[in-house]
């Protein structure tokens, strides 16, 4: 780190009087018993700090003492920034019971008041004059290979859509299921489901037609929305014939689709190829162009599910995370625009991936996102950063890959790391090298289940320290409580909590509150439990350390013991098995299994190979194994670790030369 990004102390050492002890940034704003851990702190620069929307400790202190002192004021002040059809009634601004002793769990936000998230995050910003906007820049797999929308041309795609799935019967309150990769169609599908009122539950294609099938018989879906194919590097798979299998599945299960909306991805593959059956499955493009432009808004309650996103459990199937309307859309929007410190700029402005961040948070703050189709690394591992270069994107908010000096960057304001502890060499090889000493990391440490990040860096507000999350947003009370759930003050260790509810809070899980009850607010009442362990250092800041529960955290990707075990079982010769989670150098955690053979079946590395396959086509998640870019880049060349499940296990081969290793 080089000294002038080093800000002194003294100059933030007046902390307003009553700021109190929430967080204890105190120690850090006063500079006391700091000298000895200078190195561990990272100060946004100069420039930064001045022109960001939260500069400095003591406004963000004043910030967030209000946000927990007065929720009620605080949101709703926020909350009337965006339009609601009605407001909501005034003096119940959320109502909640988090106290399993007291009753059901209950959390409701913003009651009696209607809106629309669709409409804010398109006719409200083109109403205010930014219709021409980019709100979507398309980059396909092939370089080369673009497309962009403006609002107003994102807004007359989505009601098409909307127009035909009202057409087809879809209504206020039915399920949708999408699986399609990161084409523009992935937003307008959503969209356009929240404009009618239509649950939407994306599926990460990339997920088996087992995964897909379970969530299609949990949320018995109006309509499946998908692609024929796509192209992920030099790779095309057959998203189609997955969702057939699927459907094949989940009609076994007495569960049956009616309609198959199939875009054509036409650079993957042609119509010509794809499988069909013609009284369930419609071309996109031989029916949505013809709808009209327009299309009326459903006004939902607040309260209204939004969507369903499904997460891995410790036990049983998938959870259905529901997620409702007006409290989800006020927390991404405010966590986007803090932990990104957005600023509406005329310059391009973009972003790559994440679920609620690529279309809610970013839209709702007219911002244009990059919706990127293909592998990070293809054709060559400098392509997010031909991305960053081509748009000027001013946030990066996923996993960073190689050959990056080649690549200007300049555009870059703020990095987002998430998904799993980031380790302070990754952390600084991130901020150094990426950002260039340039860039504050925003670590935004937060679940499927909270809806927006809950402990992040708000970028030029104070110093980072590698590898730690730093301090709670606006409204999230996080504690550390010990195995008896009693709360521990100051430096400490334990397990992660909430108190109390924040807007963007899931409201059960779907057709199933007692398991919601269960898995989140038993453990320790009181509290919501989030799973995750974490220590709280001196100066108040946090520091992640991984899952407690029987979720094992493999490089990001949580994986449910349950869900190894059923693949397991799944195979013919294997009787029993149990799965736990080890300590793993490289991933975070490793998969140990023991298996009970059918009997009379002999063990063998066949037989071994072939029980890991069949978790592998039952589990994978397709994310991205940051791990692996890691040790290639820091030249770890002896610690990969496995690089079986990779989309395509020949890249490290590829990258390593690359990288002249
Ligand atoms: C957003 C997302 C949630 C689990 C969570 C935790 C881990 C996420 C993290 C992090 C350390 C961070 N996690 N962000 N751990 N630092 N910044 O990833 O949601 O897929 O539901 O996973 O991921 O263990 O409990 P989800």
């Amino acid at each position: 780190m080089s000294s002038h990004h080093l800000r002194h102390v003294e100059s933030m050492a007046t902390l307003p009087s009553g700021a109190g002890s929430i967080p204890r940034l105190n120690a850090v704003i006063l500079g006391e018993a700091l000298a000895s851990e200078e190195d561990d702190l990272v100060f946004p620069s100069h420039d930064f700090s001045r022109q960001a929307l939260v500069p400095n400790p003591q406004k963000y202190l004043e910030m967030y003492k209000r946000s927990i002192e007065d929720p009620p004021g605080f949101w709703s002040e926020i909350a009337s920034e965006f339009y609601w059809k009605q407001k909501w009634v005034e003096h119940q601004v959320y109502s909640e019971n988090l106290d399993i002793r007291k009753g059901n769990i209950n959390i409701e936000w913003f009651k009696g008041g209607t809106t629309n998230i669709c409409y804010n995050c398109l006719d409200r910003n083109i109403e205010s004059g930014n219709g021409d906007r980019i709100a979507i820049y398309w980059e396909g797999n092939e370089p080369g290979l673009d497309a962009t929308l403006t609002y107003t041309q994102l807004l007359d795609r989505v009601c098409q859509l909307a127009n035909y799935l009202k057409d087809i019967g879809v209504r206020k309150g039915d399920a949708v299921v999408i699986y399609l990769p990161m084409l523009m169609e992935l937003p307008i599908a959503m969209l356009a489901c929240a404009r009618i009122g239509a649950v939407h539950s994306v599926v990460f294609a990339g997920f088996s037609a087992e995964s897909l099938a379970q969530r299609i018989v949990d949320c018995k879906p109006k309509a499946v929305i998908t692609c024929n194919a796509v192209r992920r590097g030099s790779k095309v798979i057959y998203l189609k014939g997955i969702v057939d299998a699927a459907l094949v599945e989940s009609s076994q299960n007495g569960i049956s689709v009616d309609a198959c909306l199939t875009y054509e991805n036409a650079s993957a593959m042609k119509r010509e190829a794809t499988e069909w059956q013609e009284e369930r499955d419609i071309w996109w493009q031989d029916v949505v162009p013809k709808y009209a432009t327009t299309c009326a808004v459903e006004w939902l309650d607040s309260e209204d599910p939004l969507f369903l996103l499904y997460t891995s459990g410790s036990t049983g199937k998938p959870k259905g995370v529901l997620h409702t309307t007006g409290g989800y859309m006020i927390y991404t929007a405010t966590t986007f625009k803090y932990a990104f410190d957005y600023k509406p700029c005329t310059a391009d402005c973009g972003w790559i991936t994440g679920h609620s961040y690529v279309t809610y948070g970013p839209l709702l703050n007219g911002a244009g996102v990059v919706v990127y189709e293909g592998a990070p690394n293809y054709p060559d591992p400098g392509r997010c950063w031909d991305i960053v270069d081509k748009y000027k994107v001013t946030i990066f908010y996923t996993a960073p890959t190689l050959h990056v000096t080649r690549y200007s960057r300049k555009s870059l304001r703020v990095l987002g790391s998430v998904g799993e502890p980031i380790n302070p060499s990754a952390w600084r090889w991130f901020f150094n090298v990426v950002g260039d000493s340039r860039c504050p990391i925003s670590d935004t440490w937060w679940q499927t289940e909270t809806g927006g990040f809950m402990i992040t860096p708000l970028p030029g507000a104070w110093p980072q320290k590698p590898g730690s999350a730093t301090f709670p947003f606006f409204g999230v009370q996080p504690v550390i409580v010990d195995e008896k759930g009693v709360e521990i003050e100051g430096e400490c260790s334990g397990y992660l909590c909430v108190k109390s509810s924040w807007p963007g809070a899931f409201r059960t899980l779907y057709g199933d509150h007692e398991r919601y009850e269960t898995t989140y607010f038993k453990a320790f009442p009181g509290y919501y439990f989030s799973g995750d362990g974490c220590s709280r250092d001196k100066d108040g800041y946090h520091w992640l350390t991984g899952r407690v529960d029987d979720v094992i955290n493999v490089s990001g990707h949580r994986i449910g013991t349950a869900e190894v075990e059923s693949a397991l079982v799944s195979h013919p010769q294997c009787a029993e098995a149990a799965v736990v989670g080890v300590e793993h150098e490289v991933k975070g955690q490793g998969i140990y299994a023991f298996v009970t053979l059918v009997e009379g079946v002999p063990y063998s590395e066949e037989l071994r190979r072939s029980l890991v396959l069949a978790v592998r086509n039952q589990t994978r998640s397709g994310k991205i194994m940051r791990r692996i870019l890691r040790k290639i880049a820091s030249r770890q060349l002896n610690e990969l670790g496995d690089t079986s499940t990779l989309a395509d296990p020949n890249v490290v081969d590829q990258l390593i030369a690359l990288a002249d290793c």
